[in-house]
């Protein structure tokens, strides 16, 4: 048996800068002299995961030996950011760190800035991931990530000559990576295709037509100051027949290696385009092969050895939490599973499966829950469609026996003959369903899932997301950090972000929030010069900093922002508000548009010529500047949040399950303008209706608006900065003169507006005088932006996995 040793423990900055040495020399191969700083980064990591490993064995062996039961996050997305310097931090190297390097001749931002940052992810949903599974290991409970690891991330962004989006492939992988361990010896089977033969003893066995090897590849989660390191499993998809010489001899070199291609397309990119048959094809294969090999794992890890594992324990070794419905096909397989791989009969198979998943749901847009062809399920995966036709029949029988009326179990089919909705096998196929703030989980009960939680009330809960305080207030606003320390007199804070509540008499005190003032004024200052050097464009850093990020979508309203920069603009021109009156201001987005959403990357469009036209207009210099800045990713956000003074959060009420990053935005000093909408609701609430700017229609509101046939036209008429700002984008103003540049914009706006930003446009620009007023009185401002730090410690991922542990998985740390 191995023998399971206490974590190293810390060394000094002179053992560190040797250990680097020593990678550069056996690993890198290179000397000190002759490296650079990408290889100083390698050497660096790798010395880090020396650091780490003693832990992470142990932490494996605990949760294996333990009586602690595991969590399984199985989730699509992980979009976990740069990780050097996040793992320096839980390691307690970061000291250690800098001085050695410099010790080697480098600059310590240099050698951090030579990570390329994996965009395993494309918003929210992924980087709540990513936040959960650093609580997780923070807290101490043992915990699997499970996803896959994409060749290629979210697309790379650029904008062209006319301000429109071009995407590029993000290929992450192009140099050493080295965070992941390719486990070749921990690898998976997962087959595709082939029929079902029924067995003379009325068993079935699925004859697959095609198989592929699911290679895990392994990143440390290491927890801060818990000397827990826990395991994020990334699958990537490979071969087994690698290569076909008989038909390279034909010469047919493409046909040679086509079997490798299939394989390893399944790995090759996150969210492929599905508007095409084999596009859809190729992301249920993805949700497939992660799941499925992800629930093998498991039993692997936690029946080693056993050909006859009791799998009834099953549900007490580990809990599954599926991240949207992107995994919820785990609920048949793991039925396959028990009953065709393991003999189990289907009741006991069903009982092990709905006490083992559990469901989160992300949205409120009833697009977005997944809803899969059966006849593409049957192609794939013909066994499993035959057991959610049976799910299905149990669930029906289930709702008879409950009195359900007839027209109400038809709504509520997970099967409906030509259809599977996942987020309705989900329900029905695990124990908790969860919303992502109050108002989505209501929301969800009362409308998107209203029959199911009638039916079964119990199965649903609230769960508020957070953000870790690690990578979102230490790491990215050391300023503001330091100042926190100083004002609460302890850097407990970082692991109890409650503490921050201590924060609260300082707001009172004229010379804390003077300090905090200059925080963000440095970090404004420092984020001029990121500007500077990654997007070569120069800001003004006395005006106030106004900034929306997030991705590209109708419901989030980029457009509500765009027009009314486009209003302040007009009246900036056209003398209509005095020159003593102007708070000059900056504003910015970041966001990426799905490469198949014409609006949305329409909008881009407008906003980056917008920018164009008002940068080179002298009337508004100095008074009004907008920068549409590429590539909006984690480090972006790292850098932008912490000199940001105003957050835009203006997403039409009841369309924003939640939102994470008002979060980290009030975290960090800034306030916010926001509808009444996901987590911004609760943000209010505890930061004081008084230190937030509230505007726009309330869910109620919009509803009857919906309800009585609403006409964005009306709107236009009435109001006639919202008529200029339209007439603007429509007369060809942000188009040399062409026209019809915008005209699919513009008749959405005038005609359909689904998201309602022309209702909400009146008392959007009504609330900018009250935001100009306070910004305009400094100390006020700064003091109000104190109170949103100081209350807003709720928000940590801590407190969200400890309200998932008590509420869903009924777990703990391990001891
Ligand atoms: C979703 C939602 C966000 C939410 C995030 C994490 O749109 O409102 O904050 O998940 O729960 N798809 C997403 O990014």
């Amino acid at each position: 048996m191995t023998e399971i040793t206490a974590p190293k423990s810390p060394v000094t900055a002179e053992q560190f800068a040797d250990e680097i040495r020593e990678q550069l020399k056996y690993t890198q191969n290179v000397t000190a002299e002759q490296a650079t700083a990408a290889d100083v980064y390698v050497a660096v990591s790798k010395a880090v995961r020396n650091h780490l490993a003693d832990s992470w064995f142990k932490t494996q062996a605990d949760t294996v030996n333990g009586n602690t039961k595991a969590v399984g996050y199985l989730s699509a997305e992980f979009l976990m950011g740069k990780q050097l310097e996040n793992a320096l931090l839980n390691a307690g190297l970061t000291d250690q760190f800098d001085k050695a390097v410099e010790a080697l001749g480098f600059k310590p931002k240099d050698i951090v800035d030579a990570e390329y940052e994996p965009g395993l992810g494309n918003g929210g949903l992924g980087r709540l991931a990513a936040c959960f599974i650093d609580s997780l290991a923070s807290l101490g409970v043992p915990a699997f990530g499970y996803g896959i690891q994409y060749k290629y991330g979210i697309f790379k962004q650029k904008f062209d000559e006319n301000g429109k989006q071009v995407e590029t492939p993000d290929y992450w992988l192009a140099n050493e990576e080295p965070w992941g361990h390719t486990d070749y010896n921990r690898d998976q089977k997962v087959s595709f295709g082939g029929k079902v033969v029924e067995n003379a003893d009325g068993t079935k066995t699925w004859e697959p037509a095609w198989s592929v090897r699911a290679v895990p590849v392994d990143y440390m989660v290491p927890g801060y100051k818990s000397q827990r390191v826990n395991t994020l499993r990334l699958w990537t998809a490979k071969s087994y027949d690698e290569f076909d010489l008989l038909a390279f001899n034909r010469s047919e070199y493409m046909d040679a290696v086509a079997p490798q291609v299939k394989a390893e397309n399944i790995s090759k990119i996150l969210y492929p385009e599905d508007s095409t048959k084999v596009g859809k094809e190729l992301r249920l294969e993805q949700q497939y092969f992660f799941v499925s090999a992800s629930l093998h794992d498991a039993i692997r890890v936690f029946y080693p050895g056993q050909d006859k594992p009791d799998l009834t324990t099953f549900p007490n070794k580990i809990v599954f939490q599926l991240n949207d419905t992107h995994p919820v096909i785990g609920i048949p397989e793991l039925m396959r599973i028990l009953i065709d791989e393991y003999g189990y009969d289907w009741d006991t198979a069903w009982s092990i499966t709905t006490k083992t998943f559990n469901y989160t749901c992300h949205t409120l847009l009833p697009e977005a829950l997944e809803v899969w062809p059966a006849s593409l399920i049957g192609e794939l995966l013909p066994r499993h469609l035959e057991i959610i036709e049976k799910i299905n029949a149990q669930f029906e029988a289930e709702l008879k026996a409950k009195g359900v009326a007839a027209d109400t179990i038809k709504d509520m089919a997970i099967y409906t003959g030509d259809a599977v909705r996942m987020a309705y096998l989900a329900t029905y196929g695990g124990s908790h369903v969860n919303g992502v703030a109050e108002l989505h989980s209501q929301l969800l009960k009362d409308v998107t899932l209203k029959n199911f939680s009638d039916v079964y009330p119990d199965k649903f809960t609230n769960v508020t997301n957070g953000v870790t305080p690690r990578r979102f207030v230490k790491l990215a606003n050391p300023r503001l950090s330091d100042l926190i320390t100083e004002g609460l007199g302890t850097d407990k804070w970082v692991s109890d972000l409650e503490l921050l509540k201590g924060l609260e008499p300082l707001a009172a005190d004229d010379e804390f929030v003077k300090k905090f003032a200059a925080v963000k004024k440095a970090n404004k200052h420092a984020f001029v010069g990121f500007a500077k050097d990654h997007y070569g464009i120069d800001i003004d850093e006395n005006t106030l900093f106004n900034t929306m990020v997030k991705r590209l979508h109708e419901y989030k309203r980029q457009s509500l922002k765009i027009l009314a920069v486009i209003s302040t603009y007009a009246d900036i021109k056209s003398g209509k508000v005095k020159a003593e009156d102007i708070t000059p201001r900056t504003v910015f987005f970041g966001a990426k548009a799905a490469p198949g959403y014409y609006l949305a990357k329409m909008t881009i469009e407008l906003i980056n010529n917008v920018s164009r036209v008002i940068s080179s207009d002298s009337a508004v210099k100095g008074k009004l500047a907008v920068h549409m800045l590429p590539n909006y990713n984690v480090e972006m956000a790292q850098n932008l949040i912490p000199a940001t003074d105003l957050d835009e959060q203006i997403s039409q009420a009841g369309k924003e399950a939640s939102g994470t990053g008002n979060m980290k935005f009030a975290l960090n000093g800034a306030m916010t303008v926001g509808t009444l909408d996901g987590a911004n609701v609760e943000i209010r609430e505890r930061v004081g209706a008084d230190n937030f700017f509230l505007f726009g229609m309330t869910v109620d509101e919009v509803e009857a608006q919906y309800a009585n046939g609403y006409d964005p036209a009306k709107y236009y008429e009435a109001d006639p900065r919202l008529k200029q700002a339209i007439d603007l984008v429509a007369d060809g103003t942000f188009s040399n003169g062409d026209r019809n540049a915008y005209s699919p914009l513009v008749a959405d706006w005038l005609t359909k507006d689904w998201f309602m930003t022309l209702a909400d446009f009146s008392a959007y620009m009504g609330i900018q005088s009250e935001i100009e007023a306070l910004y305009a009185d400094e100390l006020e401002w700064n003091r109000k932006a104190v109170l949103n730090v100081a209350n807003s410690g709720y928000f940590s991922s801590d407190r969200s996995m400890e309200d998932y542990l008590e509420r869903i998985w009924h777990t703990a740390p391990l001891a």
